[in-house]
């Protein structure tokens, strides 16, 4: 009998799987193209990239990963001749249905206290959390591919 119950169980997440979220809130931000920049050694802090889109709008308010001690959200602006990096105290504003960029000399998720470097093909779990503006939360769980520290995009030129 415990093995029957236990199939049935399978069958039925099997079966939720298939039909994208039984039981589960319908999920209003979607990541696509999530990446982060490989490391060196010593190196502690990287960036990880993303396309981010919120179908009712939110505001992305924090983050965690299993491969970082912190992870803040981070922008870069250039101040003058300068690049200036800054945490965004209240989050990054998700305009509801329009996909918003994290990209290097931008946005950014910036993973601090990393555990160890972060070679190219590894893959890098990351949490997200976006609150609605009704005040609910609703995480996303992101698997970002390290690329390479020098296979970085041809946009990214202002390093
Ligand atoms: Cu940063």
């Amino acid at each position: 009998m415990k093995f029957n119950s236990l199939t049935g169980r399978f069958a039925v997440l099997a079966s939720c799987a298939a039909a994208l979220g039984c039981g589960l809130a319908q999920a209003q931000t979607t990541v696509t193209e999530p990446w982060v920049r490989g490391t060196v050694a010593q190196q502690k802090a990287t960036g990880m990239f993303a396309q981010i889109t919120s179908a009712k709008g939110g505001r992305l308010v924090s983050a965690s990963s299993s491969a970082a001690g912190v992870v803040e959200i981070h922008e870069m602006s250039m101040d003058g001749n300068v690049m200036r990096m800054r945490a965004l105290p209240n989050g990054l504003e998700l305009p509801a249905g329009k996909a918003v960029a994290l990209k290097p000399g931008g946005f950014h998720l910036m993973l601090m206290d990393l555990k160890q470097p972060l070679k190219a093909g590894d893959t890098v779990p990351v949490t997200l959390v976006v609150q609605a503006a009704d005040g609910s939360k609703e995480t996303v769980e992101v698997k970002a591919p390290v690329k390479a520290l020098n296979a970085a995009p041809a946009m990214d030129h202002k390093h």
